[in-house]
């Protein structure tokens, strides 16, 4: 299966983004704690054009604590300040405004000191891609609900400018992909992670890569959740096993890999099978 999507919205939404560059001081670059690299828009240093930016590792809550706290290091070490963000609940939030004025300090000494600008509110873009908590983490700074939130990706379609206090101004848009991905495994990724529609997916391709990975890097709550006494060495005789022990049969007593597959993604989804990263620094 080949995930491709980029819809003509998205294609408008970045339009409308680069018309909007000229006002925004910093860009907060938001990514899913769980595949940082998978949920980075590799077209966002051009959209970006070289505005500062503050990269938000959000939904940390989801994953595995550990690992983030490589990704912390592994982004740092790259000169990029990042935070470490769970936009539902605000952990992390409030060092936000901070990261946000430091990296516009200079840009904003040197207009004071020209008499260009009077105090203004600094302005920043919220990007990333759908569903990743772009509406929530403004929702919650703002500290109401103004932007629609919803846990599917897609929801937001036009741009908005939402006042957090007096000194930050956040523009939230809608979520982009890009045209095509580089490798099949970061469409999986974003599948299995929420950013691609439903509809789109094939359960049993995502599900088998979502596996395969627990596999080797999660066995143990695998054997928990589904009661299994080994692991197989293949990830599609994992499939066999889990779905004869959730009675996931046809008639012949093949297995159903839909409604299997159906099942481990609703697990996933509902955090089942505790807190996950589907991607490492360094790959191991
Ligand atoms: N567990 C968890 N869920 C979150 C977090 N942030 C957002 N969500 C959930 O993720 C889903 C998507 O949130 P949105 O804020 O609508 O995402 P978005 O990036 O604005 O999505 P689009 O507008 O579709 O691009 C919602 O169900 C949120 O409740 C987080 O930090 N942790
Ligand atoms: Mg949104």
């Amino acid at each position: 299966m080949t995930i491709q999507w980029f819809p003509g919205h998205m294609a408008k939404a970045r339009r409308e983004i680069t018309e909007k560059l000229k006002l925004i001081d910093v860009v907060f670059e938001l990514v899913d704690a769980r595949v940082p690299l998978a949920s980075r828009n590799p077209m966002i240093d051009e959209i970006t054009a070289g505005k500062p930016r503050l990269l938000l590792l959000n939904k940390a809550d989801m994953a595995d604590p550990e690992v983030t706290r490589l990704w912390v290091e592994y982004f740092q070490g790259k000169g990029l300040p990042v935070l470490v963000l769970n936009s539902k609940t605000g952990q992390g939030i409030n060092k936000i405004e901070a990261a946000a004025k430091e990296l516009v300090k200079e840009k904003f000494d040197k207009m004071k000191a020209k008499g260009i600008i009077k105090p203004r509110a600094v302005r920043a873009l919220i990007l990333g891609i759908p569903n990743v908590g772009k509406s929530t983490l403004i929702n919650r700074m703002a500290g109401k609900n103004i932007a629609v939130t919803g846990d599917k990706p897609g929801v937001t379609k036009k741009q908005q400018w939402i006042k957090v206090g007096s000194s930050l101004e956040l523009l939230d848009t809608p979520g982009i992909l890009w045209p095509k991905f580089e490798d099949q495994s970061i469409g999986l990724k974003l599948a299995v992670t929420g950013a691609i529609k439903e509809t789109l997916l094939d359960f049993s391709e995502i599900v088998l890569f979502a596996l395969n990975y627990y596999k080797d890097h999660y066995p143990e709550r695998l054997q928990e959740r589904y009661n299994l006494e080994e692991i197989p060495e293949e990830a599609i005789q994992l499939f066999d096993a889990i779905g004869k022990k959730r009675g996931c049969l046809m008639s012949g007593g093949l297995i159903d890999y839909e409604k299997t597959a159906e099942i481990v993604l609703r697990d996933i989804r509902a955090e089942k099978l505790g807190r996950l990263s589907y991607e490492r620094p360094v790959q191991v």
